[in-house]
């Protein structure tokens, strides 16, 4: 071995530099001074920011390296979790937490005068999803590490995250989320691993000397996929997992051949073609139909990722893939990645050389899927000519797939062509298309829904047909939220009192949280809860006046519904509710009606016109409501703008009341009501997704349930008549002609005509009109309850009791142990 190579194994078993006060402290100047070159802090705090980060990720490289090379060396199956998203939210804080570096953080800070705090801010959220699916993904991380389980994430690196949003006279307006203009200390650039994707050619079949076909796919435009690796820390282990983004690339032959063949122009556009795939993360939360660039996304991710690691596997094995399947597994977040059932099929024969039948072996053993959503609009389909434009070669494996598919199902069901129908994977019709959740089932040997509802109408329902063919495919692997992130470090106050009751197990093994149950009624205790509780509620009046300059008083009630707009989460319900409290309140009846904060937000996806209504609604009654010095005392209400991750971290705390009032049935689990339920807010909701199981875990007497149950809704939709339900309802009438009478848009008439025309249509698939009742009827229990404090208490107590199922470590053990076989 020569000396250099020696020098690295030093490197290599090192942990890391040893960590103590005066290391890190040069660390950071160091970072400061040198890799940086700054000598002035400056106002934006970015640089003391990005050398903190600097210094905190030279505690992590050799971690890092030490859980790689287990990773590797050990015999063990490994996990590609492979996802279109991953909502990180800010990394600073959480690293810190997990390395338990914060008290010499601060220290180390002292001497640039600057509090912690002010340093954190200055870090942009890895804003790249969405929202629920993106941000489990990334809770999931976490939990992987922290469970120091062999997971590595693969995603993409968006240029541009998800949007930031403003509002303009109650208009949403997008701006570009250019979140690495400042650059992304986490990253580290890994060219060395760039692998080649093709695009658009033909396919060649040709005969080799033993009579056997083979595919070349032939003439195609490549793009070079360059992974970025973002250290994923556990939580007090030593264990670093990686989370693998790929940005994509033009290939080395553009720049030497088009620049010279003298067609400047052109070469550079085939550049920006290249470069535009990971350009964008797509703002919508289910799926938009039939946008090339978005299956060009799919199969970048999904070839990469692969490629990946099929590489890794024949540097060390050789092209034998004899126990490939027992080292390896591939977790598809919904139907975004599933191109990637094809594409192993492709890699393994036509670039290794297997048949069929051993690569189908291996594709159905490795590959699991999970779904997230029940609403059949949302199911993703692509055009069969788009493929066979972009993706000649994966067109033809699919129809293959297919052909073999529909074998085995006119054998279980001789005859019925029209269950062939129904289940191939290819959708016919004017436009025929390929069904991706079809091509996962059929693909995967795993398939989960994320709560026991939403599996169990999976089963019964959407995938009925391929429950009968293959039952013990299917499988229920409830959501959760990491504890770290949605307790321990957004809530300190209340995880100080929490341990200062019940130790600090907790922390590490969070099913320990039932601990607090039995102090539910300890009046000392409970006074204590409230006086948390206070506090989270003054820092959260502090950011809605920053954001919308609309004053919450932390003496009133506060009620919250963030998440994605969406009609069947019903933000409309919501502010129908608030528009009710307001007329009460114009009428004088108010005897014993609990003053309410009521803060709404989310993200409309910016082609969803009802979506941009509904907030134009809310931003409305807002400042109808707001204006009104006699309502002040008893209702407040914002639409707060730019909801994400880090805001989320300042909302949980300081919720009284959580809104998780979706149409029973359309809402697959749901987290954020998880996030609420740890922090002690208290639930109103719909037997919906994973609010059954929360309901059950603390207890109905805990929770206040309304709206229609999913057993009731044939017989409601069979003679629906939301205008008989509204003249029948004083209460709704009124609300309605409120809205009618253009009270909330006098300057703009009209404008609301399609919400109510959406609320009195008898085909409303939200039934906004007939939850209505039962919903006020719940909020009234909520003020009850309100105004008995130590009931309140009592009942945020054992919701914070009982959110121990709902730790994203939970869900990953289940994962572990029932789908991966870790
Ligand atoms: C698909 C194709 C083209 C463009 C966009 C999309 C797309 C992108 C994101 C489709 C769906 C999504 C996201 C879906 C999502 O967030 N679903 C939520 O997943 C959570 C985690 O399981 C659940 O808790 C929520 O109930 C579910 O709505």
């Amino acid at each position: 071995m020569n000396d250099k190579a020696s020098f690295c194994e030093v490197i290599r078993r090192d942990d890391g530099p040893a960590i103590n006060e005066e290391t890190f402290k040069d660390d950071l100047t160091r970072h400061f001074y040198y890799t940086l070159g700054r000598d002035k802090v400056g106002t934006s705090r970015s640089y003391l920011y990005q050398a903190l980060v600097l210094s905190i990720r030279d505690q992590l490289i050799g971690r890092w390296r030490a859980s790689r090379d287990d990773h590797r060396s050990q015999s063990h199956r490994q996990v590609a979790y492979m996802s279109l998203e991953f909502l990180m939210g800010r990394s600073l804080n959480n690293a810190m937490l997990n390395l338990d570096l914060e008290d010499r953080v601060r220290e180390a800070l002292e001497q640039y005068c600057c509090e912690l705090e002010e340093v954190e801010a200055a870090e942009h959220d890895a804003g790249l999803g969405n929202g629920g699916l993106g941000r489990l993904a990334a809770c999931f991380m976490d939990s992987c590490a922290s469970l120091g389980l062999p997971v590595t994430g693969y995603g993409i690196r968006y240029e541009y995250g998800m949007f930031n949003q403003s509002i303009d006279n109650g208009h949403q307006i997008e701006q570009p989320d250019n979140w690495l203009r400042e650059d992304y200390p986490w990253e580290i650039k890994a060219p060395d691993d760039c692998r080649r994707i093709k695009f658009f050619g033909r396919v060649e079949v040709y005969e080799d000397k033993n009579g056997r076909q083979h595919h070349q796919w032939v003439d195609t435009r490549d793009v070079l996929a360059v992974p970025y690796d973002i250290p994923v820390p556990g939580f007090r282990n030593n264990i670093v997992n990686t989370l693998r983004l790929w940005k994509s690339e033009a290939t080395d032959e553009f720049n030497l051949s088009e620049f010279n063949a003298g067609s400047y122009s052109e070469a550079v556009a085939q550049k920006n073609l290249a470069e535009q795939i990971t350009m964008v993360l797509y703002p919508n939360d289910s799926s938009e139909n039939g946008k090339e660039l978005r299956l060009r996304q799919q199969y970048f991710l999904s070839s990469a990722t692969l490629q990946d690691i099929l590489v890794q596997w024949v540097e060390r094995y050789g092209e034998d893939f004899t126990y490939f399947s027992e080292l390896h597994v591939f977790q598809l977040n919904d139907t975004h990645p599933s191109i990637a059932v094809a594409e192993l099929m492709r890699l393994l024969m036509d670039e290794y050389g297997m048949s069929w039948q051993p690569a189908w072996n291996i594709t159905t053993a490795t590959m699991a899927y999970t779904n997230h959503t029940l609403l059949p609009e949302a199911l993703e389909k692509w055009p069969v000519w788009l493929f066979a434009k972009l993706l000649p070669r994966l067109l033809e494996i699919i129809y293959e797939i297919n052909a073999r598919f529909l074998q085995q199902v006119a054998m279980k069901w001789p005859g019925d062509v029209d269950k062939q129908a129904a289940m191939s994977i290819i959708e016919e019709g004017d436009v025929p298309q390929v069904r991706m959740a079809h091509l996962a089932i059929v693909g995967s040997f795993s398939v989960n829904g994320v709560a026991e509802l939403h599996t169990r109408l999976l089963r019964e329902g959407l995938f009925n047909h391929f429950d009968q063919l293959w039952p013990e495919k299917f499988n229920n692997k409830t959501n959760g939220v990491t504890p770290r992130r949605w307790l321990h470090h957004c809530n300190p106050i209340l995880t100080q009192l929490i341990s200062e009751k019940i130790g600090t197990e907790w922390v590490s093994d969070f099913s320990k949280i039932n601990q607090l149950a039995p102090f539910h009624a300890d009046e000392k205790f409970q006074q204590q809860w409230q006086a948390a509780k206070f506090k989270n509620k003054q820092r959260l009046a502090l950011l809605v006046k920053e954001a919308t300059g609309v004053e919450f008083d932390p003496a009133m009630l506060f009620d919250v519904q963030v998440k994605r707009i969406h009609e069947y989460k019903r933000q409309l319900l919501n502010i129908l509710h608030v528009i009710h409290r307001y007329e009460r309140i114009r009428l004088g009846d108010t005897d014993n009606m609990v003053p309410r904060c009521v803060l709404i937000g989310g993200k409309a996806a910016p082609g969803y016109f009802m979506a941009k209504t509904i907030i134009k609604l809310i931003s409305n009654v807002a400042a109808t409501i707001n204006a009104d010095a006699a309502v002040k005392p008893y209702l407040r209400v914002v639409f707060f703008p730019n909801y994400n991750v880090t805001a989320m971290e300042k909302i949980c705390p300081g919720t009284d009341l959580s809104e998780q009032i979706s149409t029973a049935g359309k809402e697959a689990s749901g987290t954020g009501n998880m996030k609420f339920m740890m922090n002690g807010g208290l639930t109103i909701g719909t037997l919906d997704g994973a609010n059954v199981e929360m309901l059950e875990a603390v207890g109905q007497e805990n929770f206040f349930l309304f709206g229609a149950r999913i057993e009731q809704l044939d017989d409601i939709f069979s003679d629906y008549s939301p205008n008989q339900t509204i003249a029948s309802d004083p209460e709704l009438k009124e609300v309605l002609r409120l809205i009618e009478s253009g009270h909330f848009n006098l300057f703009e008439p009209g404008i609301f005509q399609p919400i109510i025309d959406a609320i009195r249509s008898p085909t409303d698939p939200w039934l906004t009109a007939y939850d209505f009742a039962s919903y006020i009827e719940a909020q009234q229990r909520v003020d009850q309850v309100y105004l008995d404090q130590s009931q309140w208490t009592s009942m945020s107590i054992l919701n914070t009791a009982a959110s121990g199922p709902f730790s994203s470590d939970r869900t990953i053990r289940e994962y572990s142990e029932n789908i991966w076989n870790l």
